[in-house]
């Protein structure tokens, strides 16, 4: 009976968690710029997936993004982001600097180059 009770218990803290891994909300803290000059820069790091995953950018001010790659996995060789034409290529341990166009408000999703690993910038 105990045994029973057990079980029931560690199924339900499983599916507990398998819900929260697939469907939960994993947002992590946003990221800002830091601002220098009338120019905002960030730096966002490669490494299993992008850090800051959220990036928040004030709208209109002239925007420097720096993505740096630390995973040598050629899953994260490209950053996509689809909504302005974005595709580049981010070798291992080298900053890249992106102009980013900050005109317009509205959350940009990014990602690498197989569509596997995701992130976003947000212009507000
Ligand atoms: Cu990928």
């Amino acid at each position: 009976m105990l045994i029973n009770i057990i079980t029931v218990i560690i199924a339900v803290i499983v599916i507990s968690f398998i819900i929260w891994w697939f469907f939960g909300n994993h947002e992590s803290a946003a990221g800002t710029a830091e601002i220098v000059d009338g120019q905002q820069f960030a730096t966002i790091s490669v490494d299993g997936g992008y850090s800051p995953e959220t990036l928040i950018f004030k709208q209109g001010m002239p925007a420097k993004l720096t993505f740096n790659r630390k995973d040598p996995s050629t899953c994260l060789e490209h950053v996509v982001f689809p909504d302005f034409g974005i595709d580049e290529a981010l070798p291992v341990n080298q900053n890249v600097v992106i102009d980013f166009d900050t005109r317009k408000a509205g959350e940009y999703a990014y990602h690498c180059g197989m569509n596997m690993f995701h992130a976003k910038v947000i212009i507000k």
